[in-house]
């Protein structure tokens, strides 16, 4: 496990080639993108994570880390590669089997191949077939190929792909002890040794599970609507339960994960899915229940001003406190309610969102928290809990939480994800 070759530099490689490479593997980066490869080479990190600037411009200046297009002999191959899904929602693999091509040009014997990428069940099995097929080389005997799902949490990614348990699944036992010498070297969490097809199958239940449950606080989120009741005190007592942990409503589900992953079940098991199905359904429709209270709210305005609103569309990522805007139901729900203009004015904001990645959604973007101009707008619509909008309410310096909630008193505020709820504690 000396010389090891990263595919795919994105937002699980390049953390896992970087702690690798503090861990004293020699590291080799594969990326297809040239833009890519010459920032990483240069020290600058092409995604936004915590810690990364710092950790990728130490590595390349020490020279234990370099990115290429050029794939180099190595001990062990761990492919990183995006798995999207087409426009029907069918696994594309296309990436997994070039970065499979690229590798049969310097497979070896004793060499270890370990996917990490998001797959349907079945895929590693497929895998070590095409390199057996290609190579000329025996799987499990001269080769050996193991599944290890990625677990980390953007945002967290450094401290949880050092201190999360991982799931080796091996396509035989040799294959599982390779994969085990090559995470120990940096893993603090537990190696949990199985089969490829249970570490397969436990990726994508993991991330169906989270999508089942924010369905359900989506859902729970609806009910109270209907009776006027607040959800986030509902699943907070009920969660006080020990056997309870229901998760928080919001304005959808986005990311490239939890919105995707379950479609690999589905598809694999038409038959067997309705709960996914559903909970799919319900997420994917959460943005239209809050364009709807939206375009509702702002209806009711015009009918008692006799002038359209003026709406502030605070948060645009797809989660709080990062500016990743992939699969991002609040720029959904942003972009189609830009386009009401016979109903509302919109503008929008988001602390983290880089001006230059939305340049082309046509929206009236501002970078900061336009707290000084927050009077000019009728409606506050708060699509992403981001810790800014949290601290501004809660905090005391200058008053400023008091002159805040002066102007939120005033104002129409749409809150789905719960920034306003500060919930009763039952103790009071
Ligand atoms: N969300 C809610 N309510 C919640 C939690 C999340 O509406 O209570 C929304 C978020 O706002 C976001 C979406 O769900 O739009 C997904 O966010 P997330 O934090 O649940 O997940 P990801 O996509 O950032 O990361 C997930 C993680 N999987 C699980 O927690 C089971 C991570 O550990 C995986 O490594 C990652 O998917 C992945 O790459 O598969």
């Amino acid at each position: 496990m000396e010389k090891v070759s990263i595919i795919g530099l994105g937002y699980i490689g390049l953390p896992t080639a970087i702690v690798a490479s503090q861990n004293n593997i020699k590291v080799f980066g594969l990326e297809i993108d040239d833009k890519k490869i010459d920032l990483i080479n240069n020290g600058i990190s092409p995604i936004e994570e915590p810690s990364i600037k710092d950790y990728l411009s130490k590595i390349i200046k020490e020279k234990k880390f370099f990115a290429s297009k050029t794939i180099q002999e190595s001990d062990c191959f761990v492919i990183a590669v995006p798995t999207p899904f087409d426009k029907n929602k069918n696994p594309d693999l296309s990436f997994v089997f070039n970065a499979a091509k690229n590798i049969v040009t310097k497979l070896k014997k004793n060499n270890l191949i370990i996917l990490e990428s998001t797959v349907p069940v079945g895929t590693t099995e497929k895998l070590a077939n095409f390199l057996e097929e290609h190579s000329g080389l025996k799987a499990k005997k001269e080769f050996f190929v193991a599944y290890c799902p990625e677990r980390v949490l953007p945002g967290k990614i450094f401290h949880e792909i050092v201190n999360n348990d991982r799931v080796i699944g091996g396509i035989c036992d040799k294959s599982c002890e390779l994969a085990q010498k090559f995470y120990k070297k940096f893993v603090k969490g537990k190696l949990h040794v199985t089969s490829d097809k249970i570490a397969e199958m436990v990726k994508l239940v993991e991330n169906s599970s989270r999508d089942i449950q924010i369905a359900l606080a989506n859902q729970i989120s609806s009910m109270c609507d209907e009776i006027n009741i607040n959800p986030f005190d509902v699943i907070k007592f009920a969660n006080m339960h020990p056997r309870v942990n229901i998760l928080q409503p919001g304005c959808g589900v986005g990311g490239h994960c939890i919105s995707v992953d379950p479609w690999f079940l589905i598809r694999s098991f038409p038959q067997n899915t309705e709960l996914l199905q559903t909970a799919r359904k319900i997420n994917n429709n959460k943005p239209n229940i809050v364009i709807n209270k939206v375009i509702k709210k702002a209806s009711d305005f015009i009918s008692k001003n006799k002038r359209k609103p003026k709406v502030l569309a605070l948060g645009l990522s797809f989660k709080p406190d990062i500016d990743d805007i992939r699969e991002s139901p609040a720029l959904k729900i942003a972009q189609k309610l830009n386009k009401k203009t016979d109903l509302l004015d919109l503008s929008v904001s988001d602390p983290f969102v880089k001006k230059e990645d939305i340049k082309n959604y046509n929206l009236n973007h501002k970078q900061d928290f336009p707290s000084r101009d927050l009077e000019n707008y009728d409606i506050l619509l708060f699509l992403v809990k981001h810790s800014e909008y949290k601290s501004i309410l809660n905090t005391s310096i200058l008053n400023t939480s008091i002159i805040f909630k002066n102007i939120f008193n005033k104002k129409i505020i749409i809150d789905p994800c719960g920034i306003f709820s500060h919930s009763v504690d039952p103790a009071d």
